[in-house]
């Protein structure tokens, strides 16, 4: 078990395109279990693969953050069915820290995926769970919630992501001189 890196927006690797999962293994399990260590030590409620630099299709959730076996869900290959309506909350990425933006998404979508076995199943969602999928599924194709804004508006962003970018990197940099 191991709490893994995030990779942040401007980084070019969050926008390139994950590949399928082939290996239902024990690797894969580990994944999926370091892929929950690092989302509730982030106090995300879904993280994708990539934004671990692992470009994999394979994605964490739990909207509730309670660590229930029963409320965490590992969608491997996840693939849309079908969406319906129209649906805009005020979302946030652990890859783009500080930033917020209302974003328009399906109101209800089914998809299909499989399990850390191989096994497919289908899941309907609605609500925030259903916003998270669509962000989240959105990762593996390598966009972010950030790519659906006007051009200006993302350049507000990209300016204000860079200055919060430079403040980690003087934090970590601190933290690690007192650690010495
Ligand atoms: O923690 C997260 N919260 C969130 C809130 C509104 C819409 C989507 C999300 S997902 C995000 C975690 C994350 O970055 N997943 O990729
Ligand atoms: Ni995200």
């Amino acid at each position: 078990m191991a709490i893994r890196d995030l990779l942040y927006f401007p980084d070019e690797l969050l926008h390139q395109v994950s590949t399928p999962v082939t290996q239902f293994d024990e690797s894969l399990a580990e994944l999926v279990s370091d892929m929950f260590e690092t989302m509730y030590h982030d106090e995300g409620i879904g993280l994708a693969a990539p934004q671990i630099n692992i470009r994999k299709r394979v994605v964490v959730i739990d909207i509730e953050g309670d660590k229930l076996p029963e409320h965490q869900i590992v969608l491997i290959n996840p693939e849309f069915l079908s969406k319906e309506g129209t649906d805009s909350i005020n979302e946030g990425c652990l890859s783009v820290p500080g930033l917020r933006a209302h974003i328009n998404r399906a109101e209800k979508v089914s998809i299909k995926a499989q399990n850390l076995k191989g096994d497919f199943f289908t899941l309907d969602a609605s609500g925030l769970l259903a916003i998270c999928i669509q962000h989240e599924i959105d990762h593996l194709d390598g966009h972010l919630f950030i790519d659906y804004l006007s051009p200006m508006k993302r350049n507000l962003y990209r300016t204000k992501a860079a200055k919060l970018a430079r403040e980690r990197k003087r934090a970590l940099k601190e933290a690690q001189e007192t650690n010495q």
